[in-house]
């Protein structure tokens, strides 16, 4: 029955209306064709914009076709026989090839001028290796030697090149993609694949990034924030982060988290002048400048963090990180404000507008 279509068209158009609505993203916006921030995205807008156009053109002229001819031809219960037999039109035939031609060229041509654009090398790019892990993801600052997980501090004004890649070519290293709605995308992250995207951000703020391909039970739960702050807090930040070494704590309760993270977890997480890690888990040196926690999922409040640390499979499907249900609530409140102590001071990223 027609009314069941139209209802099930209408639900859809809901469901896409509550899936871009601001609030599922806590504030961030992730509306694709937000130019605000970057000539990349402004690109690609242009490029939708035609694409659409067409789209809606070449959807009007066989829809109005189709009405056409089912209303003029309908069964009218007078019929005698046949009506009579059509075979071939030359004009039209010719027509209906040639329009679609010129319209697929026209994208094709629209789409390679965008192409070489922002394929463009940009002179001074800064380099950041950006690898997707399940289910988070790591940044290196290559030309200053500074590793950072699931948060990106980038200056304002200077392109930046990401080189995009994936695990470390282990087998059981599957694909992700890279994207930051309202700033620049999409890159697949394959391991043992690198492959490139540019991007200058033009505006300061708090840009929301996530996996845009499917690579495993938490894939919706795999995001990351990208804070884009003014070139001198950037170069203090990034002077700070890169001689940072975490100093013995004297707080009886640091001390205890501290002895703690060592037999618990610098087995597999780094925190420099502590533990060294390994690469496929988050570096937390800088933990209590993250504004989230569980790769962009959580504010990172000692409540969440907390949590996290007891039980972060309950809380994110498929982690790689084992629960700590054994620990005593005091320990993991200890083991939480002990990573949290560790920061550079004078940065609120929380401040900063979101995007
Ligand atoms: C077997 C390795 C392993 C051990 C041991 C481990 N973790 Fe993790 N941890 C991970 C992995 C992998 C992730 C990334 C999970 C994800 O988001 O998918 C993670 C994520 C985290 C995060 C979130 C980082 C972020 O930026 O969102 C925190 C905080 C954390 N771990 C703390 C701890 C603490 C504290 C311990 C010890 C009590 C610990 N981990 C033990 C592997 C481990
Ligand atoms: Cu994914």
């Amino acid at each position: 029955m027609w009314w069941r279509s139209v209802a099930l068209i209408l639900l859809l158009m809901l469901g896409l209306a509550w899936a871009a609505e601001p609030g599922q993203a806590g504030g961030h916006t992730l509306n694709i064709l937000d130019g605000e921030a970057s000539a990349f995205n402004r690109e690609v807008r242009g490029l939708l914009v035609w694409v659409m156009g067409f789209a809606a053109l070449v959807f009007v002229v066989v829809m109005g076709a189709l009405t056409y001819v089912t209303i003029k031809f309908r069964r009218t219960g007078k019929e005698t026989g046949e009506p009579p037999q059509t075979h071939g039109n030359d004009r039209l035939e010719v027509l209906w090839t040639i329009i679609p031609t010129v319209i697929v060229l026209t994208i094709f041509g629209l789409t390679a001028r965008s192409m070489f654009r922002l394929e463009q090398p940009q002179p001074g790019a800064m380099v950041v290796e950006v690898r997707g892990w399940q289910f988070w993801w790591d940044f290196h600052y290559k030309e200053y030697g500074v590793r950072d997980s699931n948060q990106l501090i980038l200056p304002v004004g200077r392109p930046v090149t990401f080189e995009v890649t994936g695990g470390d070519g282990s087998n059981y290293d599957v694909i992700h993609s890279f994207r930051i709605a309202s700033l620049v995308g999409t890159r697949d992250a394959i391991p043992g694949v690198v492959t490139r995207i540019t991007v200058t951000p033009e505006k300061e703020g708090n840009y929301y990034g996530q996996c845009v391909e499917l690579c495993g039970a938490s894939h919706a739960n795999m995001r990351f924030r990208v804070k884009v702050v003014s070139q001198e807090e950037f170069d203090r930040w990034i002077a700070e982060a890169k001689t940072y070494q975490a100093s013995a704590p004297t707080d009886p309760t640091l001390q205890r988290g501290e002895e703690l993270f060592k037999q618990q977890c610098a087995a597999c997480h780094g925190l420099k002048g502590v533990a060294q890690g390994l690469p496929n888990n988050p570096d937390l040196t800088l933990f209590g400048n993250r504004t989230t926690v569980g790769a962009g999922m959580w504010p990172n409040t000692p409540e969440y963090l907390e949590a996290w640390i007891k039980n972060s499979p309950g809380m994110k499907p498929g982690v790689k990180m084992p629960a700590f249900l054994h620990l005593s609530d005091q320990d993991v409140k200890a083991i939480a404000a002990y990573l949290l102590s560790h920061k550079i001071e004078g940065f609120d990223f929380d401040k900063l507008e979101k995007f």
